[in-house]
This record gives C-alpha cells, sequence and structure tokens, in this order.
C-alpha cells in the first residue's frame, strides 16, 4: 500500500489504516518506520496511561473498566505489550480477542504487541505505535505492560501517568518488587479488594510511600470485576498533568539515531570478511574509514559488494 494513503486512513482513524501501520512498523526496516512516522509524528497529543504490576494482579480486567469510563472523556485506545514466551502464547490470544471484541463494540481501539525479546516492560515499537495511534486522533492510549517488576521502570519513560497495580496476598512478591516500582507509580492501585488482606495492603504500600516522601502518590482500592472505585480512579488518572512532551522523546531519538547508524553502515560492516588481507587495518582505524574519515579501504568493501 501508498504510505500516502496510509497515512491519510490513520489521521482520518481508520481501524485498517492504523493495523496496517503498527504491523509494518512491527515487521519492517526503520526505513519503512521512517516513512510513516515522519508523515505523522507531529499529529495529535494523547494522555498515556501506563498500567503495570505483576502478573494475574488484574490488569487486562481493570483496562476493561478504565477504557469505557475514560471514553466518556475523549477517545481511547488500548495497546497491551504481551510477554514473548511461548508457553502463555495461546491462553493470552484468547484473552485479547475477547477483550478487543467487547472493547470496539464500544468505539475503542484495541491493538496488543509482543515484546519479542526486547529486554524490559515494553515492546521495541511501542512509541512508534503509540504515535500512530495520537495522529489517529485518540486523547488516552492506555498500555498495559508486561508486569516485571524493575523491567516495567521503562515505561515511565513513555506515559504521563503510571499505575501500579498491586493485590492483597501477595505478600513476599510485593516486598521483591517494591523496591522498583515505589519510584514509578504515579497512583498505586490495590486491585481485588474483595479479597481478605485489602486493608493490610494498602497500609503497607501507604507506608512505603511515606518512607520515600511519596506521601501525596494516591493509593486506591478498586474492584475490577463490579467496578468499584473506578469513578475515584478515573478520576485521579485526570488529574494528574501531562509530562512534557519533549522529555519522553528523547530516549527514544537517541535509540532511533542508533538505529538508523548502525542500519546505514551495517552493510559495510557485514562486508568485512574473515581473511580478508586487502583489509589490513586495526579495527580503529577500519571503523574510521567505515564513517568516512578515510576511504581507502571503503572503497575495497564497496566495490566487493558490487560483485555479489
Ligand atoms: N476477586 C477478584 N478477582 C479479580 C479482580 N480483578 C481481576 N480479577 C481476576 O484475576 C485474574 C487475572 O486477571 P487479569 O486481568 O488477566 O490479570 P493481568 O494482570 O492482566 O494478568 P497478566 O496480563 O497475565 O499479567 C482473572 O481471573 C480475573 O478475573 C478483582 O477485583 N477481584
Ligand atoms: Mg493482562
Amino acid at each position: 500500500m501508498n504510505t500516502e494513503i496510509l497515512v491519510q486512513g490513520i489521521l482520518r482513524g481508520d481501524y485498517r489504516a492504523i493495523a496496517r501501520s503498527i504491523s509494518l512498523i512491527e515487521n519492517s526496516g526503520y526505513k519503512v518506520r521512517k516513512d510513516i512516522i515522519s508523515r505523522i509524528y507531529r499529529y495529535g497529543s494523547a494522555k498515556i496511561i501506563g498500567i503495570t504490576g505483576p502478573p494475574g494482579v488484574g490488569k487486562s480486567t481493570a483496562i476493561a473498566n478504565l477504557a469505557p469510563s475514560l471514553a466518556v472523556h475523549g477517545k481511547v485506545a488500548v495497546l497491551a505489550i504481551d510477554p514473548a514466551s511461548p508457553f502463555s502464547g495461546g491462553a493470552i490470544l484468547g484473552n485479547r480477542i475477547r477483550m478487543q471484541a467487547a472493547l470496539s463494540s464500544k468505539g475503542i481501539y484495541m491493538r496488543s504487541t509482543s515484546n519479542r525479546l526486547y529486554n524490559g516492560g515494553l515492546s521495541e515499537y511501542t512509541w512508534d505505535i503509540i504515535k500512530v495511534l495520537e495522529a489517529a486522533g485518540n486523547d488516552y492510549i492506555i498500555l498495559e505492560t508486561v508486569g516485571s517488576g524493575q523491567a516495567d521502570i521503562d515505561i515511565m519513560n513513555i506515559a504521563d501517568v503510571t499505575c501500579v497495580f498491586l493485590a492483597p496476598g501477595l505478600g513476599d512478591e510485593i516486598q521483591a518488587i517494591k523496591s522498583g516500582i515505589m519510584e514509578i507509580g504515579d497512583i498505586f492501585v490495590i486491585n481485588k479488594i474483595d479479597r481478605e488482606g485489602s486493608y493490610l495492603a494498602i497500609k503497607d504500600i501507604r507506608e512505603s510511600l511515606n518512607m520515600s516522601n511519596k506521601l501525596e502518590t494516591p493509593v486506591i482500592g478498586v474492584n475490577s470485576l463490579t467496578g468499584e472505585n473506578y469513578d475515584e480512579l478515573v478520576k485521579n488518572i485526570l488529574e494528574i498533568k501531562n509530562k512534557n512532551p519533549r522529555e519522553k522523546y528523547y530516549r527514544k531519538l537517541k535509540m532511533v539515531v542508533m538505529e538508523a547508524i548502525y542500519d546505514e553502515y551495517s552493510d559495510y560492516v557485514d562486508g568485512i570478511e574473515y581473511g580478508d588481507n586487502s583489509l589490513d587495518e586495526d579495527p580503529y582505524t577500519l571503523a574510521e574509514e567505515i564513517l568516512g574519515k578515510n576511504s581507502n579501504n571503503l572503497r575495497k568493501i564497496k566495490s566487493r559488494q558490487q560483485e555479489y
């Protein structure tokens, strides 16, 4: 498909164009991503709401409540990042399809993306996909990340509001992950307050926040099965101001520039071969030559590549 037509589709909020662009972003090289992103990245601006927490805490169930509640205030999209594990693949997919159907009947676009081998709670292309969803006119983008404790700190770089979900009875698990997540949460949500121990869990988090000088951070108990206290949660999410978009942009900028440089020069690097006596330079000199500071060996590599 022609990129210009695709971009027009994204800007109209057309689901098929959005889905197609996200697939292209996930499966093509940086040049295709550039082609799409460079045309859309100035369009739209959404509040990015990160939902993180340990596996099974109820993040997806929460989003099934949260997304329709936010949809009263603007256009909503959901992006779920799934672990790449081959074991959980089928089960997760089934849940996703049900959730997608339920949300889309309410005009909410949902998409999941795998974090593949990317080391962290996000996928490599989360930022790019968010740009597509912003350009499509969404006011709120809810991001469910793989609940992996410390690794989810990545979410801070991309979300305007980070909601850390915990549940009563996690016990040791809470202790283990607390050190990392106390820093990242703008809102702490104790889910499953229908369960025993929810009062203690809320108290425990409040105490930890006090110790980290985050006395003002809201701690909200909810029941995601009944929707209890979601008004309170939504109110708190709406109250938190968006971060400066430029600040969020910097990390991505560095990553993409590195990737683009690598893409541009990797052919030359691949062209270096074992036992190549015509390239008898030390690696540093050779690197400088590839970067264009001296073109002697580069010409050799280039001309050999053309023979292939
Ligand atoms: N009792 C109770 N159960 C809940 C509540 N919220 C979610 N659950 C249940 O908890 C289980 C896990 O919920 P999910 O929403 O899949 O949890 P998740 O955090 O998205 O899980 P992963 O994506 O696998 O990390 C499901 O069986 C839900 O029905 C709640 O408020 N109370
Ligand atoms: Mg989930």
